[in-house]
Formats: structure tokens, sequence, C-alpha cells
């Protein structure tokens, strides 16, 4: 034991934590779509839903989701073109439903220093409150 299975091991670890979360298989999120876990949904469709944010940062907060899911933007490819501009357009229309006229934020986090804690590609629309720049 130790000597150099211990740093095999170690090395292993090491391996592990530097693997992209976004290579991990289903998030939370696949749970919200398959309703496995209860979600405050506000729109869906055969490709996306928008559901409230548990924990919202403004008075109007949700996030919009492809139900085909990609780990983050940074993954996306030229082939996911159209479904990246329907999760926009529901978005403008989410917020048009939730009374959102004086306008609003949309944010995607990429990775780690994008602070992206779900590995499922998802918009947060924030509204409700003046916001401000830059963003932290
Ligand atoms: P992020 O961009 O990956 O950091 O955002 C994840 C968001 O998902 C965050 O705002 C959470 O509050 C939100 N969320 C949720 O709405 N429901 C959940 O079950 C979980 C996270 I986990």
């Amino acid at each position: 034991a130790g000597g150099q299975d211990g740093e095999v091991q170690k090395a292993q670890q090491a391996a592990e934590a530097r693997k992209e979360p976004g290579q991990r298989p289903p998030t939370i999120f696949s749970k919200i779509i398959d309703r496995t876990i209860r979600a405050d949904i506000l729109y869906e469709d055969d490709k996306c839903l928008a559901f409230r944010d548990v924990a919202p940062q403004a008075p109007v907060h949700f996030l919009v989701i492809p139900k085909r899911p990609i780990p983050r933007l940074s993954h996306a490819a030229a082939g996911d073109t159209e479904l990246l501009g329907h999760l926009l357009v529901v978005a403008s229309q989410t917020a048009k439903v939730e009374g959102l006229e004086d306008g609003y934020r949309v944010v995607i986090n990429d990775g780690k220093q994008g602070a992206q804690s779900v590995y499922h590609l998802h918009l947060h629309v924030l509204g409700g409150r003046q916001m401000g720049w830059p963003p932290g």
C-alpha cells in the first residue's frame, strides 16, 4: 500500500477532477423535463421548457432550457443554431407574458469562470427591477 499505488490513485483523482462537469450524465434539469421533479413551468413545447428559478435573483427570474441537453454554451455547434435561436424567441415571448415591458436581462453562464453550476445549457431571464452594469 502507499508508495506507487498512492501516487497512481492521486493521479487518477486529479484526472477525474479535471474532467469537465459538462461531460457528466443528466442534471436535475432532465428531471424537471421528465417531471420527476416539480417546477413552476411557464412555457413548454417540443424543443424547450421555461420555468421559474428556485432561487430568484430578481422579482421575475426564469430559465429557458432546451429539452435536448447541451451541457454548456461552449459546447454548442453549428447544428444547434436553430435551437439556440428558438430559446431566445421563447425567452422574449415568456418575458412579455410575465409583464417585463420595461426590459430585462438575459444571461448564459458558461463553465467555471462564468459561474455555471448546472451543466444543462440554460438562459436566465431576470426582470422586474433595475439591473446594474457591469454584472458581478
Ligand atoms: P447557473 O447559470 O448554472 O449558475 O444557474 C443555475 C440556476 O438553476 C440557478 O439560478 C439555480 O437557482 C437554478 N436551479 C433551479 O431553478 N432549480 C434547481 O433545482 C436547481 C437550480 I439544482
